[in-house]
């Protein structure tokens, strides 16, 4: 980095920096995390992937909703983006029914506090999407909410603009991931707002770290469903014995070429554009 950077804070997989009082860099690693731990094993340019597809969705959506993406790096895995106040909700939206939903469901028949019909099966497309909101517990875990007490959080009007931001860029991810053989099951927005009031799309968009994609081919409801990306690294790791604890192990090379092939098969299928075009100028997501 050429510019005085101060970091400002590590995600599991990411770093974030201040460049100065107006930019921020938000720098993806090639670090995965599985059932919440983060192996020490990297998957080569997995941070590009995840950079790559969060700014073709920011070119792609920010006619409908505006968002922090001020440029993108040449090394295809950083972004430069607005400062933003962020709300301190994140913002879930669920088209189908798994993970916490699915738990929810099965104990409540709600999720949320949104009531759903009786009958459903895990994995089950949902009548239509439904808004999760989640805050960060202090264990650093995401804590459900329901929206009442978001809009309580947030600001009702605030809450509400986040809501129909969050909903139309899921149904526009969504339908076009579903042209491309990907189901978004579900995915999390982090949104904030700007010197003028306005909401704005921050942290990173429908990528796979944000998201569940499952393939479209072999989806069957009823059972969970496979992950688009992790599912070789969380077959190998279920496989080896390892007990869900830090450390966890390392990825022998056979996990970690297949991890990294399914990666750029997820960018290449969504963008439509040769992960090799974007290594050569990462701005062709752009367009
Ligand atoms: C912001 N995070 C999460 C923490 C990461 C990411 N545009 C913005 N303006 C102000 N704050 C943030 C953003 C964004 N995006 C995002 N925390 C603050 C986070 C640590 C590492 F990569």
């Amino acid at each position: 980095m050429s510019e005085a950077t101060v970091h400002l804070g590590s995600g599991k997989v990411r770093e974030l920096y201040a460049l100065d009082d107006e930019r921020l860099l938000l720098v993806a690693s090639d670090r995965i995390s599985t059932f919440d731990v983060v192996l020490p094993t990297p998957i080569p340019d997995k941070g590009r992937v995840l950079t790559g597809l969060s700014a073709f969705w920011f070119a792609r959506t920010k006619g409908m909703v505006p968002n922090h993406l001020l440029a993108l790096r040449d090394d295809g895995r950083s972004l430069e983006c607005r400062r933003l106040e962020m709300l301190p909700v994140e913002i879930v939206v669920r088209g189908y029914l798994a993970g916490s939903g699915w738990k929810d469901y099965t104990a409540t028949g709600q999720v949320c506090g949104h009531t759903l019909p009786a009958g459903l099966r895990e994995a089950d497309r949902l009548p239509e999407p439904i808004v999760t909101p989640a805050t960060k517990a202090d264990t650093g875990h995401d804590l459900n909410i329901d929206e009442d007490e978001a809009a309580r959080i947030c600001g009702r009007q605030r809450y509400a603009a986040a809501r129909e931001a969050a909903l139309g860029l899921y149904r526009f991810g969504e339908e076009h991931a579903a042209r491309r053989g990907i189901i978004v099951a579900d995915t999390k927005f982090e949104l904030g707002v700007d010197q003028e009031g306005a909401v704005v799309l921050g942290d990173e968009a429908l990528t796979p770290d944000s998201s569940r994609f499952w393939p479209a081919t072999g989806y069957e409801p009823g059972r969970p469903q496979p992950s688009f990306d992790k599912q070789f690294a969380r077959d190998w790791c279920e496989a080896s014995g390892w007990d869900k604890t830090a450390p966890g192990p390392e990825l022998p090379a056979d996990v970690v070429a297949g991890t990294r092939a399914r990666y750029l098969e997820a960018f290449e299928r969504l963008t439509e554009i040769s992960f090799e075009d974007y290594l050569a100028e990462p701005e062709v997501v752009l367009g």
